[in-house]
């Protein structure tokens, strides 16, 4: 017969806190670390993690926050996949006394009380250092026209990308030396970044840099360069989003210009969040992670392995 299973100490199940956590789905390299990040964290912190992965499915993140409210989780965490939508199910949440946590993108409420804090990426910030970095690259070249910009962008909707296009139009668009020539969605995917690119280089002319939302979609981009005998950050200038492994090798190859962080190792501060909101206690309402900037003239041999 099955072993006697020791029974677990009664003050150990009354400790262990139960986080319900909505994850979008694992549509590139970093989102796949970001969960990574999530599940080892609980593990360590002690913490009862409920996972539920959407398949990039809004509706399947509101049915397992439902389903997180009927089994009384003790807080709910959730990366909105878009910012829309979320009022009505915030409010189930709130109702039933379950503190929420928004991490990695951000939602658009008319009341503020639905969720306890954000902790996650500046996108704005992201966007801005990329047309910040442009600037400089091409700030010693005497241009008798603007510098012809694509943009490749994520998930439609999404606050991150919204913050990346809003960040770097902010200096773009008031500069009369550069011009955004093309934008589409690749919705953070490889696949589409590399259908994307091959459909510009079909239909567009004299590109002279790629703006990529994520590393996922430049890789797929520099595929469809290549393919067609474009030198990817040479003849194309290519700034890019994520700071995954691959995309620093391709700086250290010359194949990429810029790689701006957006950090996804926010396993660790959530469970720290989630343990304050189960005791009662208030946290920030905003928290933005560390994240750097890499461009071609750095150090490259001094950057740490980056481990997704
Ligand atoms: O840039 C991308 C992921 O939400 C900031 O989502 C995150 C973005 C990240 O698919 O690789």
């Amino acid at each position: 017969c099955a072993p006697k299973k020791e029974p677990v100490p009664q003050q150990d199940m009354d400790d262990s806190i139960i986080l319900g956590f909505s994850q979008i789905g694992a549509e590139s390299a970093w989102r796949t670390f970001n969960s990574h990040s999530v599940k080892k964290a609980a593990e360590d912190a002690g913490i009862q993690l409920l996972f539920e992965n959407a398949e990039q499915k809004q509706a399947k993140q509101i049915k397992a926050i439902r389903s997180f409210i009927v089994y009384q989780v003790d807080v709910i965490a959730f990366v909105p996949i878009v910012a829309d939508g979320w009022d009505n199910v915030l409010t189930e949440a709130k109702d039933a006394g379950i503190p929420v946590l928004v991490t990695d993108r951000k939602i658009n409420t008319s009341d503020e009380t639905l969720y306890a804090g954000f902790i996650g990426t500046d996108s704005i910030r992201e966007g801005r250092e990329a047309a910040l970095f442009l600037q400089k690259k091409f700030s010693s070249s005497e241009r008798d026209k603007p510098v012809r910009i694509v943009e490749i962008s994520g998930t439609d909707g999404a606050s991150c990308v919204i913050g990346r296009a809003e960040g770097f139009r902010d200096i773009i668009d008031d500069n009369p030396d550069f011009e955004i020539i093309y934008s589409s969605s690749g919705d953070f995917l490889k696949s589409k970044g590399y259908e994307i690119m091959l459909g510009i280089l079909d239909e567009i002319d004299n590109i002279d840099v790629l703006y990529s939302h994520n590393d996922g979609m430049t890789l797929g981009a520099i595929e469809a360069m290549k393919e067609r005998g474009i030198r990817p950050g040479k003849d194309i200038v290519i700034v890019t989003i994520d700071a995954e492994q691959a995309a620093i090798d391709a700086l250290r190859k010359g194949e990429v210009n810029c790689v701006i962080e957006c950090n996804p190792r926010t396993g660790p501060v959530i469970m720290d969040l989630a343990r304050k909101l189960a005791e009662g206690e208030t946290i920030p309402r905003l928290m933005h992670v560390q994240e750097e900037v890499f461009t071609e003239w750095d150090d490259l041999d001094a950057i740490e392995p980056r481990g997704y």
